[in-house]
């Protein structure tokens, strides 16, 4: 390199340097600043970021449930997995479906810590997935199926709601689908799934306190009615058809 060409390479170098500072900065002001608490990724599992705003279903849920519901729990159902796939590293190299699908072969000392982190990450996944603005309606495969399953839109809603109001204490109520597009209403307690019986899970809604709590109080049932504003359509109608094609995950 010449005395001239090595002058501009870092004169060049040096610019480069300097442009890709400043949108450093820029940006570091515009991207939403990461939960104070949450863990940073230091294992196989990731908490995996919302695709929309935290505020991008007030009314009917608040953008500060969202942030604490998805920056603290859910981060910490993935920090305490990533804890534990440092002494059981198979954890991080499974597809969570068939940990939790073979739940019971686990050893003891950390069957516990998985059915509860793991089925919480699991169900969470789920349920950010199954949300988003603009939902839209249930149209196609989907509303057949709910139609001929579950009664039609006004049973399944008013049934799933009263699941989801029945479910004592903490708990999630479900929509399964087995391999060949049948839906059932299902409940289960605590961060327990469907995908702990082999079954496959269309569409969820989380009766945790915390899903509601800082908006609703006691009033679960108002919560229950309300969550169908946010729900995402085009995704569980997604879900159904990777469902029945045998690809579906958590
Ligand atoms: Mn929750």
């Amino acid at each position: 390199m010449s005395a001239l060409s090595r002058r501009h390479f870092m004169t060049a170098a040096a610019g480069l340097t300097a442009v890709a500072a400043a949108p450093r900065s820029v940006f570091a002001q515009a991207a939403p600043a990461p939960a104070a608490t949450a863990p940073a990724a230091t294992g196989p599992f990731v908490l995996p970021p919302l695709t929309y705003a935290t505020n991008a279903f007030e009314p009917h849920i608040d953008a500060r449930t969202m942030e604490i519901h998805h920056d603290k729990h859910h981060a910490a159902y993935v920090a305490n997995m990533n804890a534990a796939a440092k002494t059981n590293p198979q954890l991080g190299t499974t597809p969570i479906e068939n940990i939790l699908g073979n739940i019971n072969a686990l050893d003891d000392g950390i069957k516990f810590t998985v059915r509860n982190n793991l089925g919480g990450h699991a169900n969470h996944t789920m349920f950010w997935e199954i949300m988003g603005p603009n939902g839209g309606k249930p149209e196609g495969e989907v509303l057949a199926a709910i139609t001929s399953d579950l009664g039609g839109m006004e049973k399944f809603q008013t049934d799933f709601n009263a699941a989801g109001g029945r479910q004592f204490g903490s708990g999630w109520v479900f929509v399964t689908v087995s391999k060949a597009g049948k839906l059932a209403i299902e409940t289960r307690p605590n961060q327990d799934s469907p995908l702990m019986d082999g079954k496959r899970v269309l569409m969820g809604n989380d009766v945790w306190e915390h899903a509601y709590y800082l908006n609703y109080q006691n009033r679960r049932a108002d919560y229950l009615k309300a969550w169908w504003n946010t729900v995402n359509w085009a995704k569980i109608s997604e879900r159904y058809a990777a469902a029945k094609a045998g690809t579906l995950g958590v």
